[in-house]
């Protein structure tokens, strides 16, 4: 039986979740999917599985297809081949191309015991299908073309969604939403290829199908669509993934504190002792949709101590791939050192500082010191106590408006959430400007025709009109057995 087979196999797989469940279901899709699950399943109408309407559930009793065992010495076979019934499940014939795959597929659903889903593969390999590759079912799905490569990314997504906006995109783009604005540059972009390669002249002006002012207008205008679009990639990865939100600071000033009050568990350890934390500690939250993952960092200071020179190394690296810090200020600390005597940490990014235990500081203080901190830092200043709870509600508003605060609404809802889309767009985007430099600078139309290809070709490759065997087994790769 072949492992790694063509796509003229029939495959199989369980497609539920591993562990214990109500029902479990094993998928069958190719074109001999009826004749294997038929070996397989014996329908309590009698019927043969081949005759049942499509889409339609049956009673069935789920057989094992037991080969027959050989003898340790000899190769003669010890009894006949048997079969036995696993398990009273129910049974869906869906024929092509009305099915996931668009090929014909059946799904067995019996109960949920991994054992007993093995057992239901197992007969399915007996009777002449082999195991699915991960992202066989998906993979098949868009070579048939039932979705584009943009929707098979999609159903990964909403498979591996950890938050309610991430699902949401998720769900947006398997729609075809992200595809269908890509299709319809792209074929803008084909149908310019076109004019150019039947022989524009860019010296003189509408001397041929298209004019050259008007070739420059559509570029623009399919130069500005795929740059909003890329506007929309940050917030989108963000959305999709989730924030990560460093907590950093000098040692002792409540960032695990903080962590705790966040995550409303006593997750990190805290004590008085500056340099209590060393490591890095994740833990993620889920405010408005939106997951949160809050690192805690070990405080930042000179010191000779070994781990906690690594936890600060540590720290900083946490504060590198972060997208958005949070340094946390201890108000008593500021006060008794005062504000010209504070070093501060250099702020390379829109972070937000937080001037916590204002409980141990007169009200007076406390907005003198977030004032002056805010024009020496020229960022916002959150003043906060972890011990009284104030402030601690806006420091969570100005974590979420920080990223929910442009409307998932705008660039007529498609938003860039994957690497994969990015990279195809900035690609396009770059042939379009060279593509327009060429026609300023009277370039042959040859050249002009080289950068449009290639943009629509970088475009062709978000919705898999044009793709590597490479790049579809890295993106299939991804994804579990049995979807
Ligand atoms: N009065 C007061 N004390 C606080 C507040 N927040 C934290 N603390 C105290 O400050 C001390 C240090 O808190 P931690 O949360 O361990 O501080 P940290 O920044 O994680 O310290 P390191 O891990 O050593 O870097 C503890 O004794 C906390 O109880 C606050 O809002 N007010
Ligand atoms: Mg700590």
């Amino acid at each position: 039986m072949p492992i790694d087979g063509g796509p003229e196999d029939t495959i199989c797989a369980i497609a539920t979740s591993v562990g214990e469940g109500g029902i479990g279901i094993v998928r069958v899709s190719g074109q001999n999917a009826a004749d294997v699950a038929g070996k397989v399943v014996r329908l309590h109408s009698k019927r043969s599985l081949r005759t049942i309407p499509s889409h339609t559930l049956h009673r069935a009793d789920i057989l094992s297809l037991c080969i027959p065992s050989r003898s340790p010495n000899s190769s003669a076979t010890i009894g006949p081949a048997s079969e036995h019934v696993i398990d009273d499940g129910l049974v869906v014939y869906m024929k092509a191309p009305r099915s996931f795959t668009a090929e014909d597929v059946v799904e067995i659903h019996c109960h949920g015991s991994g054992l007993v889903l093995g057992q239901v593969c197992e007969a399915c390999i007996a009777a002449g299908a082999r195991l699915a590759q991960p992202g066989e079912f998906t993979k098949r799905a868009f070579l048939n073309g039932r979705l584009d490569l943009s929707q098979a990314e999609a159903v990964l997504d909403t498979i591996k969604s950890k938050s309610e906006l991430g699902l949401r995109l998720a769900q947006r783009q398997l729609r075809g939403e992200l595809g269908q604005q890509v299709n319809r540059l792209r074929t803008c972009l084909l149908t310019m290829l076109a004019h150019v390669e039947a022989g524009i002249d860019f010296s003189e002006e509408d001397i041929s199908f298209v004019g050259r002012a008007e070739l420059v207008g559509s570029l623009g205008d399919a130069l500005a669509q795929i740059q909003r679009m890329l506007a929309t990639a940050e917030m989108g990865r963000v959305l999709r993934e989730g924030a990560r939100v460093a907590i950093v600071g000098k040692p002792n000033a409540g960032k695990s504190s903080l962590l705790n009050c966040f995550l409303r568990e006593n997750r990190a350890i805290v004590t008085d002792i500056p340099g209590t934390t060393r490591d890095l500690i994740e833990e993620s939250v889920v405010w408005q949709g939106l997951r949160v993952t809050l690192i805690d960092t070990a405080g930042l200071r000179e010191t000779s101590d070994a781990v906690e020179r690594e936890g600060i190394n540590r720290s900083r690296i946490a504060q590198e791939y972060a997208d958005m810090i949070l340094h946390v200020v201890d108000a008593a600390e500021l006060a008794k050192i005062g504000m010209e005597n504070w070093r501060f940490p250099i702020l390379v990014r829109e972070d937000v500082v937080v001037l916590n235990k204002t409980d141990l500081v007169d009200s007076a203080t406390s907005k003198d010191l977030a004032d002056r901190l805010g024009e020496r830092a020229n960022r916002k200043v959150v003043p906060i106590s972890i011990h009284t709870g104030q402030g601690l509600v806006e420091l969570q508003r100005a974590i979420e408006s920080r990223f929910l605060g442009a409307s998932l609404e705008s660039n007529d809802g498609v938003v860039v959430t994957s690497m994969r889309h990015r990279l195809a767009l900035e690609h396009a985007a770059a042939s379009i400007e060279e593509a327009l430099a060429s026609i300023h600078g009277g370039v042959e139309p040859e050249c002009v025709a080289v950068d449009l290809r290639g943009a629509s070709d970088a475009l062709g490759e978000i919705v898999g009109a044009i793709t590597t065997d490479e790049v579809l087994e890295r993106i299939f790769s991804e994804f579990c057995i049995g979807k």
